[in-house]
């Protein structure tokens, strides 16, 4: 079997299921660091890969594909070893469903609300819109978290590639809110994935709670 390029810098929140994932197939990969302070995502030859000048984008054995989802998708569909796949086609479409929620409807209230305290300078911060988004997110969360207090994993009984792209959002979101007591069962899921190896390797690192953090850590190497 070929081994997978995957192009982008280890601790974006896009990149991460990507090596979950290929963790968990157990596939042969290099890395190579794309985006941030690393940049070359404008040159001719990542964009003949990912046009749209984002991280991550995968080429494997020659097809090249950009999207972390979709690339999610593809590798367990290709590369299925019984552990990521759904058994079923409802299980399937649950699965998906959960994976489009987070990109379509988590991720515009998600992104934002990360962004204001973990990437904006301290003193240029303001924590009147940083609460308006928390509140926003808490409640889409709600639906996550009733979800998971009847299934123990997305698509029920087992781990699957469903559990991936939100597992790795959620883990950032109780990084920052180690306080929280409401979305009890969103964090038993978390507490579950956090026990998988690959989880270990590739999402349980330190992210930058705060810009200053991020930068230090830029600083150190720590994204590559
Ligand atoms: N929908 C895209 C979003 C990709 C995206 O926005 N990636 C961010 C990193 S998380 C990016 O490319 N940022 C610019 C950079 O890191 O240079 C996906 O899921 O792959």
């Amino acid at each position: 079997m070929a081994k997978i390029t995957v192009l982008g810098r280890r601790n974006s929140n896009n990149v991460i299921p990507v090596m979950w994932t290929i963790d968990e197939l157990g596939l042969d990969y290099e890395r190579k660091n794309y985006g941030g302070t690393f940049g070359g995502t404008s040159d001719p030859e990542y964009r003949a890969i990912n046009p749209n000048g984002t991280i991550p984008a995968i080429v494997d054995n020659g097809f090249p594909l950009y999207e972390s989802n979709a690339i999610v998708r593809y590798l367990c569909m290709n590369y299925d070893n019984e552990v990521l796949m759904p058994k079923t086609k409802q299980e399937f479409a649950i699965a998906d469903q959960w994976m489009e929620w987070y990109k379509a409807t988590l991720y515009h209230v998600f992104h934002p609300w990360f962004w204001s305290i973990a990437r904006t300078k301290q003193a240029e911060q303001d924590p009147a819109k940083t609460r308006e988004l928390k509140n926003k997110l808490d409640r889409l969360l709600l639906i996550l978290d009733h979800h998971l207090s009847r299934n123990e994993y997305i698509t029920g009984n087992s781990f699957s590639m469903g559990d991936i792209p939100l597992g790795v959002a959620i883990n950032r979101y109780f990084t920052l809110n180690e306080e929280e007591q409401n979305l009890a069962a969103l964090r038993r899921w978390r507490d579950l994935l956090a026990t998988r190896a690959a989880f270990k390797k590739h999402v349980d690192f330190p992210f930058g709670r705060s810009f200053e953090e991020f930068a230090r850590l830029e600083r150190d190497g720590a994204a590559g």
